[in-house]
Formats: structure tokens, C-alpha cells, sequence
């Protein structure tokens, strides 16, 4: 079994679809191993965003996964990493397949519902930012 990380991003929590994606990710079949909303200080954002220090939308994508509550779920299932991003669909809502979760609940590029790991390394980095007591 392979895990992943996924992250409700705070539009999602604002407007309530946390429930909604969770129960997506479950009727997928990942397995929940442990789950947290919390909010993101500054430099654990940085920290958590750090391939894209330097790049235009740096500091606009630091205040806004800043702004509010993000839920970040440590999820299990076999080759994770790849079905949720599959199921997650691609980072441009516009872009994204019905059915996906950006389609279904990402409004723009910024504020597209959710974060998902690129890879085991990714999800590793991600998991340790997060759930540091592990
Ligand atoms: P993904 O989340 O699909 O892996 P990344 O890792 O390339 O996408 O980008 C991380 C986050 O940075 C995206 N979820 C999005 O919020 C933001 N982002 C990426 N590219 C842009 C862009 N060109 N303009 C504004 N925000 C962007």
C-alpha cells in the first residue's frame, strides 16, 4: 500500500465541502489513516511550497493557503500517489474532467479546491510538515 497526501484548501473549507470531498475520497476507496484541520503559519507554508520559491505567484499562493483552515488527510491505498491525482484531475479547474474534484469544486488556477502529492517523495515531505508528530 502506498500513502499520499491530500489537502482541502481554505475556499473549500470556507464554503463548506470538505464533507463532500472526504466522502468522494472514501467511496474511492483510500483509507483514512489520520486527519487534521489546521491553519498554516507562514513558514510552515514556505516550507511546504518551497519548488515554487522564486516563481510569480510565490507569495500570492503563501497568503493564500494562509488565509484560513486547510484540512490535510494522510490517505492509503494501492498506487495513491497516481489514482488521487488522477481523481484530483489537473491544477487549471478549467482544464479539469468532469467527475474530478477540481472540476467539481475548483473555481481558478489559485483557488482550485485542493492539493495533492506529486510523488512518494512529495507525499513523505508533505505527511512530515503536517502530521509532525509522527
Ligand atoms: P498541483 O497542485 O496541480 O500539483 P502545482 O504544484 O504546480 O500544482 O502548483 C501548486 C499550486 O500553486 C497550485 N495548486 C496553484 O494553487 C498554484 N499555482 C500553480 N501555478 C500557478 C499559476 N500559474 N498562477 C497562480 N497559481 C498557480
Amino acid at each position: 500500500m502506498e500513502k499520499t497526501f491530500i489537502m482541502i484548501k481554505p475556499e473549500a473549507v470556507n464554503n463548506k465541502k470538505q464533507g463532500e470531498i472526504i466522502d468522494l475520497l472514501l467511496k474511492n476507496r483510500f483509507e483514512v489513516v489520520e486527519m487534521r484541520q489546521f491553519r498554516f503559519t507562514d513558514g510552515e507554508a514556505r516550507r511546504f511550497y518551497d519548488i515554487h520559491e522564486g516563481k510569480p505567484f510565490f507569495e500570492d499562493l503563501v497568503s493564500y493557503i494562509t488565509s484560513g483552515p486547510v484540512v490535510g488527510l494522510h490517505l492509503r491505498k494501492e498506487h495513491a500517489v497516481r489514482v488521487l491525482r488522477t481523481l484530483v484531475g489537473p491544477t487549471d479547474p478549467a482544464d479539469a474532467a468532469p467527475g474530478t474534484i477540481r472540476y467539481m469544486y475548483g473555481t481558478d488556477l489559485q483557488r482550485n479546491a485542493v492539493h495533492a502529492s506529486d510523488s512518494p517523495e512529495s507525499a513523505e515531505k508533505e505527511l512530515a510538515i503536517v502530521f509532525p508528530e509522527d
